[in-house]
């Protein structure tokens, strides 16, 4: 149960379905990327990647942790997110999130558009929590 202050802080900035592969697990480069679809929440300083691409908007948005189970979480504090050189992936409008604990996560969506925001959402999220 969430109390009322704790929802102010909660405000979701945005979601969607990215797709994603986390290629590095706490420095250790994992041997395989696993690209899939996902439902995607960035709130509170936290970008979470939902199992599947299915836990969307019909309530989704508000509280999708009852609908479904996070696969990652990413606490943005201490992240920071670049275009993803060519060679960590053929794919286009590649995002390379990296967390403060040496995880890595690519992030990507075919629409320059789409991704554009979320590069923008993620980025002004990291900002906050680190003011330059
Ligand atoms: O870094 P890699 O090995 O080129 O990444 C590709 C593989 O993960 C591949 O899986 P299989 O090895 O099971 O085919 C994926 O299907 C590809 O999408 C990965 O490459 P891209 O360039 O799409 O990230």
């Amino acid at each position: 149960q969430t109390s009322p202050s704790e929802e102010k802080i909660k405000t979701l900035e945005k979601a969607g379905v990215l797709h994603r592969t986390k290629t590095v697990d706490r420095g250790k480069r994992l041997r395989k990327k696993h690209w899939s679809a996902s439902w995607t929440v960035l709130e509170g300083g936290i970008l979470t990647f939902f199992k599947d691409s299915k836990t969307s908007a019909a309530g989704g948005l508000r509280q999708p942790s009852k609908l479904s189970t996070p696969e990652y979480t990413v606490e943005l504090r201490g992240a920071s997110l670049t275009w993803a050189p060519k060679d960590k992936s053929s794919k286009k409008n590649v995002l390379e999130l990296r967390s403060r604990d040496g995880s890595e996560y690519l992030i990507q969506h075919d629409s320059e558009a789409i991704i554009s925001t979320w590069h923008k959402a993620i980025a002004q999220g990291i900002e906050e929590l680190d003011p330059p």
